[in-house]
C-alpha cells in the first residue's frame, strides 16, 4: 500500500522566487500509522511526529541548550571549514537541505557557497514556508523551492527540479541518527539516486562517547527535551482529535552501549487506555490501546557512530569520504562525501 496519497501541487508564493511542492502525508495515513505502532508488543511512534510547528520551535530551543552540544560543535566546524567546502564545489550548484533551516548553519553555507537554488525539505509545512520566506527576506538573490515531504520515504521530486546542476545533499545535525543504521543505509542510496552524477553530501554526525555526556544531552535541566518528547502525543491529539493526557506519561532517555544508541521513552505513570482515532473523520478505523504502569512508548532512537562506523556505512550506500572534520575533543564529525 502506498503510505501516502498524493497531493502534489506545485504553487508560486506570494513572495517572488519561492516555488513550493506540497506532499505532505494526510491523516489517514497517520492514523494507520499510529495504530501499527501502538499496537505492537513494545509500542513505538514514528520519531517524525515530533515536527509539527511546536515541535520544530522545541527542537530549535534543544539546539541552545548548555547540554546539547551536537549543534554549538557542528556550527563551529562549519564557520572553520566552509571555504574549503565551497572549493570542493562547482560554480552551478543545488543545495538540497533534508531537513529545513531555521538555524546559522543554513547561512553559513548559504553565504559560502551561494547556489542557483535552495530546496529545503520538510514534513512541516508552516516552519519549512517560514523559513523560507525569512532566508529570502535576508537573501534576496536566493531562489528558493521548497518540499513538504517526509524525506524519510522515497522522494519522487517534480520534474523541473532534475537539472544539470551540481546537488549537494546536506543534512545537519546527526539527523541522519535518528534513522536505524540499516534505514540509514536505504536512506543514502535514495539520496545517491537524488544527487546523480557529481552528486555531493555533507553530513553530520554525532560520535560514540562518554554515557554521561550523552545521557546529560537527552536529559536537560529546564525539561525542554522531556516537553519536546511529550509534543509528539500532543501533535497526534491536534491532528487525530485523540486524547492522550501527557500528565500520565514520563520522558527518560537512556544511552544503550551495546546499540550506541540514545533511546526516548514515554512511560505510562498508570495504568491507562486511549481511544485513537480520527474524529475527523467518518467513517474511520479506531482502536483501543492499553498502558501498563511502566510501560513505554519507545519515541526515538539516536545513533551515534564511530568515523570508522560511518565511513563503512556511506561506502555501502555507493559514497566515497573525501573529507572528515571534528572538534578537538572528537563530539562531532562533518563528513564531505562524493557519489561514486
Ligand atoms: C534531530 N535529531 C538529530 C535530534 C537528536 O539529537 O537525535 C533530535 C533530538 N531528540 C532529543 N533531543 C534532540
Amino acid at each position: 500500500m502506498n503510505l501516502y496519497s498524493r497531493k502534489t501541487l506545485t504553487t508560486e508564493s506570494s513572495r517572488k522566487g519561492l516555488r513550493f511542492f506540497d506532499d505532505q502525508p494526510v491523516a489517514e495515513n497517520i492514523l494507520t500509522e499510529v495504530i501499527a505502532g501502538l499496537s505492537q508488543p513494545n509500542k513505538i511512534l514514528p520519531a517524525k511526529y515530533f515536527y509539527d510547528e511546536q515541535g520544530s520551535k522545541l527542537f530549535e530551543a534543544i539546539t541552545q541548550l548548555p547540554e546539547y552540544y551536537p549543534t554549538r560543535v557542528e556550527i563551529n566546524l562549519l564557520r572553520e571549514h566552509h571555504e574549503t567546502i565551497a572549493k570542493l564545489l562547482k560554480d552551478d550548484v543545488w543545495l538540497l537541505e533534508y531537513g529545513s533551516g531555521a538555524s546559522l548553519k543554513i547561512r553559513l553555507l548559504l553565504q559560502a557557497i551561494r547556489p542557483n537554488c535552495y530546496v529545503p525539505m520538510d514534513i512541516s509545512k508552516d516552519f519549512l514556508l517560514a523559513s523560507a520566506e525569512s532566508l529570502m527576506e535576508d537573501y534576496p538573490w536566493l531562489n528558493v523551492y521548497a518540499a513538504c515531504v517526509d524525506y524519510s520515504q522515497p522522494i519522487s521530486l517534480p520534474a523541473d527540479m532534475i537539472t544539470s546542476a551540481q546537488k549537494l545533499g546536506f543534512f545537519p545535525g546527526s539527523s541522519i541518527g535518528n534513522f536505524s543504521p540499516q534505514e540509514a543505509q536505504i536512506f543514502l542510496h535514495g539520496v545517491r539516486k537524488t544527487l546523480g552524477k557529481d552528486g555531493t553530501m555533507l553530513v553530520g554526525i554525532d560520535l560514540q562517547k562518554d554515557k554521561q555526556i550523552l545521557e546529560a544531552a537527552y536529559n536537560d535541566c529546564q525539561g525542554v527535551t522531556a516537553a519536546f518528547n511529550f509534543n509528539i502525543l500532543q501533535n497526534i491529539n491536534r491532528v487525530l482529535g485523540t486524547q492522550f493526557n501527557i500528565d500520565y506519561f514520563e520522558h527518560k532517555a537512556i544511552y544503550s552501549e551495546e546499540k550506541n544508541r540514545i533511546e526516548m521513552h514515554l512511560v505510562s505513570t498508570m495504568d491507562q487506555i486511549v481511544k485513537i482515532s480520527d474524529v475527523n473523520a467518518a467513517d474511520s478505523e479506531s482502536k483501543n490501546i492499553t498502558f501498563q504502569t511502566g510501560e513505554s512508548i519507545h519515541t526515538e532512537n539516536s545513533y551515534k557512530y564511530s568515523k570508522q562506523s560511518f565511513t563503512d556505512l556511506v561506502e555501502g550506500a555507493g559514497f566515497e569520504v573525501q573529507e572528515c572534520w571534528s572538534d578537538d575533543k572528537d563530539y562531532f564529525a562533518m563528513f564531505f562525501l562524493r557519489c561514486c
